[in-house]
Parts: C-alpha cells; structure tokens; sequence
C-alpha cells in the first residue's frame, strides 16, 4: 500500500523548502567560485549576491531579508527590507551573507562559504550590520556554562571543568584582528590554545559543535552580526550555546538599531533571541574549507558541497551535488 506525504501548512517552510535553499546556495557559490584568487573581492561577491537573488526570487515564498548585505563589504547588496521571492507561498524571513569572507575567496583560500537562512516571519534577529560580542560553544554542556559578560578566565576554567578537563586541553577560535590583542593574551594567560583565523566566523561558530573533529571548543571575540544570526541559526539546530550583544557605539548605529526594533542598545542575546522559529541554514563551500568542499569545476561536471542545518529536527544533510547544466552551457 502506498502512503503519500502529508505536509502541514506549518511545515512547508522546513521541508519543502529546504531543497530550495540548496539550490540557492550552490548557485551564489558557483558564481564566486569562477572568481576565485582573481583578487577581485568586489566582483567575486557581486557573483554571489545576483545568483542569489536571481535564485531567490524563483521560490515559492514572500520573504523579507531581514540580515542582508551591508556598507562593511561595500558591495551591492541584497539590502535588508528587499522582498525575494514569488510572492507565492509563506512570509518568511531571509538572511543572507551570498559570500561569507570575500577576501579568502578572492585570494583563494581556505573557507569561504555561500550561506543563507529563512525562517517563520519575524523570527530572525533584524541587526543592522554593525559589529557584535559572539560566544559559542557546542552541545553537552550545562545551560549558562560559558557567559558573555564573564572573564575570559573564568569561561575557560568553566569550560574545562564541564569538559572534565584541564583548561591548557580547552582551543579558542578568534578572529585575527588587533581588536582581539587583549582576548588572545587572556586565553593564554590560562594555558588555553588560540586559533586564529582571518575570517569566517559563521563557520568558525559552527567549528566548536565538533571539538573531537575541529579541536575547537569555544569561539569567543568580536565579529559581524549579520555572521551572528547566521551562525545562531546553524546552532539552533546542532545545539550549543551562543550569546551575542550589538556594538552600538554611536548615537548613528544607536538609531539605525532601533529603526530595525532594537530598544535596549546594550541586550544580551541568546541563541534563541538571535534566531528563534523554525530555521533552515544552507552554506555551500566556495573555496575547500575544514567545514565544506568548494566548487570544483570539471570539463562536464561542476560539483558542490552544501551542508543543510534544520532546526525544527535538528537535522543536518550534506548534498554533494554534480551540476551539468551550468557546467555545459556555462551558467551560473
Ligand atoms: C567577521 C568574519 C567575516 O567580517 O564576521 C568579520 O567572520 C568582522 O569584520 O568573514 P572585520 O573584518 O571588519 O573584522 C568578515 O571578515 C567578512 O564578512
Ligand atoms: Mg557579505
Ligand atoms: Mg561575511
């Protein structure tokens, strides 16, 4: 006897559409993949955000991207408000970064990423794109083991005794900026390692779900927040904690916050205030990175790969995918 699939209206968002979020991945990735190491970061992320919107704009969906393209990247955006989609289906909520860590794609290494999420309308963070106090750990540990507003110190050492290790076992990821020369000092004041990267965080949040796997247990530093509620949204479905708090150190950046709903300049997010409803993340690796392959283009094939995080489940797919068409007729 055969059986057909039901799909509740609720669950159009996470399944039907969580195909779809593939397809748009892999497209902005194919494009910034053809850019590679060409040292053109604004080219290489205009690729992306066409593709993407082009792709966008064909779902079934009345999106709003609520976490776009900002004046940081100068790139032409997928700005926040833009409506995407058909119109045709669930209001949703977009957040986008077409091409997360410009500069590795335009020198050609390691981890850049093509990454988007969607949710139930008004369930992401709308952030301005200003920068943002991140924390991150991975699952299996006590709620409010690590906390944002705690020393450096005290996080690892908390950290470490829930691990039931020493704190010279706990690896810290942190952006590699001079901001971070007071952090960096500070974690290895307790015998803790440092990983430094020089871009990339959404993976680099996503790095510490993995710590047997990664080596990293913490993530810890100041980024984008945009990356942030992108990278919240992956967590949500993995598991892990995560605290942000917006840096609005100017009345300008103060304002542009509380046009977008933020009435209290100095919240302490969790990861569910970042990225609460049913989310599905989808990042397709444009250069080889530790969290995706990158686009490899053949004569006949061109191959993907794309990581699918959904959160009403918590699972999580990895979809090589083998493209033909675009590689034949030289599409994006
Ligand atoms: C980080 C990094 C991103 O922006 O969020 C960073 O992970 C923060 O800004 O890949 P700065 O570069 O100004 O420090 C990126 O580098 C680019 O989106
Ligand atoms: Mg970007
Ligand atoms: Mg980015």
């Amino acid at each position: 006897m055969s059986q057909g699939i039901t799909v509740q209206p609720g669950q159009i968002i996470e399944r039907i559409l969580t195909m779809e979020l593939v397809r748009v991945t892999e497209r902005a990735a194919v494009a910034s993949a053809r850019l590679r190491g060409r040292g053109n970061e604004k080219a290489a992320d205009q690729a992306a955000v066409d593709a993407m919107r082009r792709e966008l704009n064909k779902l079934p969906i009345d999106g709003t991207v609520v976490i776009g393209e900002g004046e940081r990247d100068e790139a032409p955006m997928l700005f926040i408000g833009e409506k995407v989609g058909n119109k045709q289906g669930p209001k949703v909520d977009i957040a986008v970064d077409p091409l997360e860590g410009t500069t590795l794609c335009a020198k050609d290494m390691p981890g850049s990423i093509a990454v988007m999420a969607m949710a139930e309308a008004g369930t992401l963070l709308a952030a301005p794109d200003v920068y943002m106090h991140k924390i991150a750990v991975g699952p299996g540990y006590p709620a409010g083991v690590v906390d944002l507003d705690a020393s450096p110190e005290d996080n690892i050492h908390a950290l470490a005794k829930a691990k039931g290790v020493k704190p010279n076992e706990i690896n810290c990821l942190v952006l590699d900026r001079p901001r971070h020369a007071e952090l960096i000092a500070a974690i290895r004041k307790t015998g803790a390692g440092v990983r430094l990267i020089s871009d990339g965080d959404v993976a680099g949040v996503i790095f510490t779900t993995k710590p047997a796997d990664t080596g990293i247990d913490m993530y810890l530093g100041i980024g984008a927040a945009p990356e942030g509620v992108l990278a919240a949204g992956a967590l949500r479905c993995i598991g892990g904690q995560m605290q942000g708090r917006l840096i609005l150190d100017t009345e300008e950046k103060r304002s542009r916050a509380f046009q977008m709903g933020v009435t209290d300049p100095n919240k302490k997010y969790d990861m569910k205030d970042l990225a609460r409803g049913d989310v599905i993340v989808a990042a397709t690796g444009v250069t080889d990175g530790a969290l995706l392959k990158g686009v490899h283009f053949g004569k006949e094939v061109i191959t993907t790969e794309t990581v699918v995080y959904r959160s009403a489940t918590g699972t999580v797919r990895r979809i090589h995918g083998e493209h033909r068409e675009f590689a034949k007729f030289h599409l994006e």
